[in-house]
């Protein structure tokens, strides 16, 4: 029996509640692969990991292996071959997005220099804690061996969002939609883009929409949609998110037949500044992607492509002492 490592980090919050559970009752590996989770936090959340592992343990998983739980990155990251970055600290009351950008970049520089020195150059990342993008660039900037093409930052979410909002809109189920993308940074400058859209079955689903809508209604409301959460619950999206982290790695795993949204290291495709992690249209295989090119972009849409690199840029020199 073969097995793969993945590494959880932030395991005791909120999103690892809902994505350890989703993993291992999941099809992401072929039955004779098993799973060993590494589940890292802080030393002042053991109690709570604790009660997690039992609760992994009492679900009975035929997929798990085994279970790892460490403040240790070195035990954590060592030998993996998938590592979600998960944790990362909350934005508390009264502080600066900027205060937030400085502490979660020094955890991911520290996870970077430890993914690094402890890690095989094959082991892929998804970066999941925000600002996800710029903490990806981090993560990439001090993780020298490892291919910049095997560090990812999450922008499912975002995707699965707008696919949803946009097949209620037109009366669609939701797995009909295809070629439904989101550019830039995961954050309310993010561009859902739904110019090339197709709808299994429709040739003319065009016309139960309006471009006012678009413009007015579907673009905000994805954008703010985190937000519009954290209205209605208290507290912000966790099992949505843990759904994206698992499509995500899916997708990474096993491919896709449709076009994803990844953040990726930028190489100035579609003239957009190199070295920020961007969320472009992509092509996913088995273990390597491809930005989708020459695709047709109008003057409205670049304007969008702009605004969310320009905060991307921003964000890269708030945490430059750190690159
Ligand atoms: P929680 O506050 O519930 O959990 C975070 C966990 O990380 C805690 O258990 C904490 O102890 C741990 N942690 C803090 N510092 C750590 C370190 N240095 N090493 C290991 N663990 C550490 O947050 P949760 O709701 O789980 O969200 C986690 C992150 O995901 C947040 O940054 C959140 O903003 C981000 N999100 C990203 C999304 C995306 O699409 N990219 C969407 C959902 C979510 O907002």
């Amino acid at each position: 029996m073969k097995k793969k490592i993945i590494t959880i980090t932030g395991a005791a919050g909120n999103i690892a509640y809902s994505l350890i559970f989703r993993l291992l009752s999941g099809q992401i590996f072929p039955k004779n692969i098993k799973i060993q989770l590494n589940l890292l936090d802080i030393p002042e959340s053991a109690k709570i990991l604790k009660g997690v592992k039992y609760e992994i343990e009492d679900c009975a998983f035929k997929t798990l292996d085994s279970i790892v739980t460490t403040d240790s990155m070195e035990v954590a990251f060592g030998d993996s071959d998938y590592i979600l970055l998960v944790g990362a600290k909350p934005r508390i009351k009264g502080m600066q997005r900027s205060d937030l950008l400085l502490d979660n970049a020094n955890i991911f520089k520290d996870q970077g220099i430890a993914i690094n020195k402890h890690c095989k150059d094959s082991v892929r990342i998804i970066v999941v804690g925000n600002p996800a993008n710029t903490n990806a660039l981090i993560v990439s900037h001090h993780t020298p061996k490892i291919p910049p093409e095997n560090i990812t930052s999450l922008m499912r979410l975002d995707q699965n969002r707008a696919k949803s909002i946009f097949a209620s809109k037109i009366n669609v189920p939701v797995p009909s939609i295809r070629r439904l993308i989101v550019w830039g940074n995961h954050s309310a400058t993010q561009f859902p883009d739904i110019n090339n859209v197709q709808v299994e079955g429709l040739d003319n689903f065009d016309n139960k929409y309006n471009n006012d809508w678009i413009r007015e209604d579907f673009i905000p409301r994805v954008q703010n949609r985190g937000a519009e959460i954290i209205d209605y619950r208290g507290k912000s999206s966790a099992a949505s998110a843990a759904s994206a982290v698992y499509d995500h790695l899916n997708c990474i795993i096993n491919g896709s037949g449709d076009w994803e949204s990844m953040g990726v290291l930028t190489t100035n495709t579609y003239n957009i500044s190199s070295e920020i992690f961007y969320s472009f249209p992509l092509n996913v295989n088995t273990n390597n992607y491809k930005v989708i090119e020459n695709l047709e972009i109008s003057e409205l849409s670049y304007s969008y492509l702009k605004t969310t690199e320009e905060e991307l840029i921003n964000e890269r020199d708030i945490i430059k002492d750190l690159l």
